[in-house]
């Protein structure tokens, strides 16, 4: 779905007044070295100081403490028990056996979780690695070649791509776009291989060329990029900032239409504050891809709100100026005109389950990861059984960006063997229902400080709840997009969902319903401050009545809508919280 083109008259490029902290400590941070060296030494304390407490997040690490032991150890006086989690940068989610082999052991020796987490961004996070780990944790990823660079923080964030990248030509060139698109506008700063990884300082020249796309104060807020092949809409485009859609013809990627402006974070509470889909602003041919990437985030990086960092993401820029300023602006950066949009349609998310083959007679196998926690669990041990598998597997991993991994490049004559070995650890499990595979939850407690409620320790208790509730209803095999965030922020993307949780406070949350099978629509508020037992009753009603009145193969978000349950149109997304 496309937003009106917005004509803002008058438009106010630059928001003037007190810049917002985050700016000080990025212009004194030396291009993201600040002081973290001289951090770590300090033993005294196992966080970092004020300033290297953010600067860190440039480096894919967020300083955490597990919020279940957070009372008892302040009770003892002690402090929280700091230690980070680390986010890798894998530009369309691949990752290879020895890779693999790598993180598995790091996580086992030295993640106080033990377990590989993968996220809603293709890629995998280590939590709870205490500062003495923290170099050795880098210089582990780096010795496999992989990298942490920009993960978090003010700067484009891992580049996600349409899955299965090699079930066609189209899928491989699309993945090389991701990549290319990620090293393009990766910060240039020097500072993760000094901090890092030892190496030697190089004197820094002139700021634009240090910095000629990021510029010394890098973005107003993260920025988020895709490559997307329609009709899979599995990374989810509104949720991102900037995304290229692959357009094709006779099966050969001819360019993008590029879409802009999407997001999905809000405050409870804060009006001003709302998710919003991307708005497509035409179509260019491939080679013109970086420059336009290069464009889009020079723009934000110019006229994006550095006042208010709740106003900063690309998405209220494009409000405040005018989609059309915006978009003219970005044209005359990249010497390029839009052309029209070429055509296209979303019919789906999420991944396919099982065998696929690929292009050059090589399998692929998806499987499902509830939660995306790679752990041993009780009858489940997936961690063993991925690392059984990266032992022998003579292709690659690729992450999806619903949590969920690929073992892909597989020759027919492993195909059995791979089977066996993820049957035998219960990485295949055929009685997953289809309800439990549409469902995705953030990670919330005990990691997440931003936590109002639980999400990933509450899925699967809930998707079993939802699941009975289905079968009484008459839906056994149906399935509803159910996604649930321990906050407003969306980290599960449930402002994309058919029903969305978001919580509120310990056990409630707010109920969304809506989106569609294609993520084109944000869902409407439907009720509010909802407990466990009332989200469930509301699920059963809502079932009921889908069950009994839809229109044939009719989808949940669909029909919700169609009844007049929520309304459909959302006519600015400014007006989001009014409508
Ligand atoms: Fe997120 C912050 C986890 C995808 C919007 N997100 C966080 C932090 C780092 C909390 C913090 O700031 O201290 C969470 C760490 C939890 C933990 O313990 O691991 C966190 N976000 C995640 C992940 C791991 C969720 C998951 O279960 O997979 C995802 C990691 C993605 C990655 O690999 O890069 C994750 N976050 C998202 C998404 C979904 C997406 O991008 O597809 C969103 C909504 C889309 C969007 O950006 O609008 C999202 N996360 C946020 C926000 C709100 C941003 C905003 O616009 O205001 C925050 C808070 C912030 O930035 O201030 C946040
Ligand atoms: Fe944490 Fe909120 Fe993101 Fe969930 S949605 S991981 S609770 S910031």
């Amino acid at each position: 779905m496309s937003n009106n083109f917005t004509k803002v008259e008058n438009p106010v490029l630059v928001v003037e007044g007190k810049q917002a902290d985050n700016e000080r400590l990025k212009a004194e941070s030396d291009y993201l070295r600040g002081t973290i060296k001289e951090d770590l030494q300090d033993r005294m304390t196992g966080g970092f100081t004020s300033d290297n407490f953010q600067l860190i997040r440039t480096h894919g690490m967020y300083q955490q403490d597990d919020r279940d032991i957070r009372a008892e150890r302040q009770k003892q006086k002690l402090e929280p028990l700091h230690n980070v989690m680390l986010r890798a940068r894998l530009p369309g989610g691949i990752i290879n056996p020895t890779q693999w082999l790598a993180i598995d052991k790091f996580a086992d020796d030295y993640t106080s979780y033990g377990s590989i987490r993968l996220t809603t961004r293709q890629t995998f996070q280590f939590h709870g690695v205490l500062k003495p780990d923290i170099k050795l944790m880098h210089q582990t990823l780096n010795s496999v070649g992989l990298d942490s660079i920009a993960t978090a923080g003010d700067v484009n964030r891992n580049v996600l791509c349409t899955s299965n990248p090699v079930e066609s030509a189209l899928h491989q060139e699309a993945y090389e776009w991701a990549t290319k698109i990620s090293e393009h506008l990766l910060p240039k700063t020097r500072a993760y291989a000094e901090i890092w990884l030892d190496e030697e300082k190089v004197e820094t020249t002139e700021a634009d060329e240090i910095e000629p796309i990021l510029g010394s104060n890098y973005l107003p807020r993260k920025f988020k990029t895709t490559v997307v092949i329609p009709p899979n809409n599995d990374i989810d485009v509104h949720a991102n900032d900037l995304n290229f859609v692959a357009i094709s013809e006779g099966g050969e990627l001819i360019g993008f239409n590029v879409l802009v402006g999407g997001g999905l974070a809000m405050t409870h509470g804060d009006k001003g504050t709302y998710p919003r889909c991307a708005d497509d602003f035409g179509f260019i041919a491939k080679e013109h891809t970086l420059a336009i990437a290069a464009a889009v985030v020079t723009v934000q990086r110019d006229w994006g709100n550095r006042v208010n960092r709740k106003n900063a993401k690309t998405k209220y820029t494009l409000d405040r100026v005018g989609v059309d300023t915006f978009k003219a602006e970005v044209e005359k950066r990249a010497g390029v005109k839009f052309s029209e949009s070429r055509s296209y349609k979303f019919t789906h998310r999420g991944d396919s389950f099982g065998w696929v083959e690929g292009i050059d007679g090589k399998h692929h196998l998806t499987l499902f990861i509830e939660n995306g926690r790679i752990l041993d669990f009780a009858g489940k041990t997936l961690k063993t059984g991925m690392l059984e598998i990266a032992k022998i597997h003579q292709g690659d991993f690729r992450l999806t960006a619903n949590q969920n991994l690929i073992v892909a490049g597989v020759a027919q004559a492993d195909k059995a063997v791979i089977e066996q070995l993820a049957r035998d650890h219960g990485l295949i499990n055929d009685g997953v229902s289809n309800q439990r595979k549409s469902s995705m939850a953030c990670v919330a407690f005990p990691t997440c400080p931003l936590a109002m409620a639980e999400a990933e320790r509450y899925l699967p208790g809930l998707v079993d709840d939802v699941e009975a509730i289905l079968t009484k209803n008459g839906l056994k095999d149906e399935s509803i997009i159910l996604r649930v965030t321990g906050c407003p922020n969306g980290c599960g993307r449930a402002m994309l969902a058919e029903i969305g949780l978001i919580g509120k406070g310990p056990g409630k949350y707010n109920m969304y319903l809506g989106s569609d099978l294609a993520g084109s629509r944000v869902p409407k508020l439907y009720k509010e401050n909802l407990d466990e037992a009332a989200v469930l009753s509301e699920i059963d009603a809502l079932s009921a009545r889908w069950s009994a009145e839809r229109l044939e193969a009719e989808a949940f978000g669909d029909f919700v809508i169609r009844v007049g349950i929520v309304e459909q149109v959302i006519v600015s997304f400014r007006d989001f919280h009014h409508a």
